[in-house]
């Protein structure tokens, strides 16, 4: 599909697997778009550029895009658990399955996309229902707004014709890239409690007045507000997850020890990350048959450099 300044091409990525690529033109020239890489595999964001070209997203350079294992890095979809524990694949079965196009999905309500979008949609298999077995729809609409901002609304149905309800836990485990670890803060946490993933998920209350790190950081805040601001100083930019329907936010960073334990992960690329999650994992989601639940995460990235003042969280955090 392709107008004036909006364009999706199908192409072949990694491993000769299939993937998308969005483009959103700005202003009058070709060469000013930004720009979204979309594999079906997982319907896994990879690649999330400003119109300068900026990589905003990190993937490992170890990446291994062959199925069954999740592409390290990105946007991987958790679903139908946000758990490395369980019966099912580490962070549910989503992000290791091949996803369809979906060309005639159902309306969204309110549909308030503007941009260049993508419709992706996952049912199980008969393989699937023997490990998690309901039967369900999952409609993912990726969006690269006008303005380069990105948008994943995720509708997920139950279609069960037993009567059964389930039940599951949620994430979009967003990996931002960032320039140095040690100069990146995150504000719109403080005060919140949190799950310390580190210390068999016991329940700590966050006191520091930003979010710094200096070692490995893995915690669930809880019933979190709908913005959250990751302040990268060096690259003078500030990125913004706003989200809707998903009061958790996870926050992971491996750091050395973990980092070379990952087959999949570079030992210092722990220095060049951040995950920042939105998620429902506290208060797990039950769907009737019949039922549809939908959420939003919306990703944007403001110039920024805190020390130098061009930035207040509190007005970013604030702002509509
Ligand atoms: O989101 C944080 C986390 O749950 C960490 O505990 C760590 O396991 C990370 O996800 C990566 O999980 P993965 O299954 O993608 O290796």
């Amino acid at each position: 599909m392709s107008d004036n300044n909006k364009s999706v091409a199908v192409t072949k990525g990694a491993n000769g697997l299939e993937k998308l690529i969005l483009r959103q033109l700005h202003g009058s020239s070709v060469e000013t778009f930004s720009f979204l890489q979309v594999y079906l595999y997982g319907a896994h964001v990879t690649s999330w550029k400003t119109e300068q070209r900026e990589e905003l997203l990190f993937v490992s350079s170890k990446a291994i895009f062959k199925p069954p294992k999740p592409i390290r890095g990105g946007i991987p979809i958790c679903f139908p658990q946000f758990s490395n524990l369980g019966s099912l694949e580490a962070h549910g079965f989503a992000r290791n399955r091949f996803w369809t196009i979906d060309t005639d999905p159902p309306p969204l309500q309110p549909n308030v996309t503007n941009g260049v979008f993508v419709d992706l949609l996952l049912k199980p298999t008969e393989e699937d229902m023997k490990i998690w077995p309901h039967s369900f729809e999952y409609r993912l609409r990726i969006t690269l707004g006008p303005g380069g901002d990105l948008m994943l609304t995720s509708r997920i149905r139950n279609t069960n014709t037993d009567g059964k309800p389930f039940t599951f836990t949620f994430a979009y485990h967003t990996y931002f890239s960032v320039s140095d670890i040690s100069e990146v803060r995150v504000e719109g946490l403080e005060t919140f409690d949190y799950l310390d993933n580190l210390k068999s998920r016991e329940r700590y209350t966050e006191q520091g007045d930003a979010i710094t790190f200096e070692s490995e950081v893995d915690k669930i805040y809880l019933s979190t507000p709908s913005k959250i601001a990751i302040l990268d100083h060096e690259k003078k930019r500030t990125s913004v997850v706003r989200k809707d329907g998903l009061p958790d936010a996870v926050v992971w960073n491996p750091w050395d020890k973990k980092s070379k334990a990952m087959a999949d992960f570079g030992d210092d690329e722990y220095k060049h990350m951040l995950c920042v999650e939105a998620a429902a994992i506290e208060k797990a989601i039950t769907l009737k048959p019949g039922e549809e639940w939908k959420v939003r995460q919306e990703l944007l990235t403001v110039p920024s450099s805190y020390c130098s003042g061009q930035l207040d969280p509190s007005k970013v955090l604030q702002s509509s």
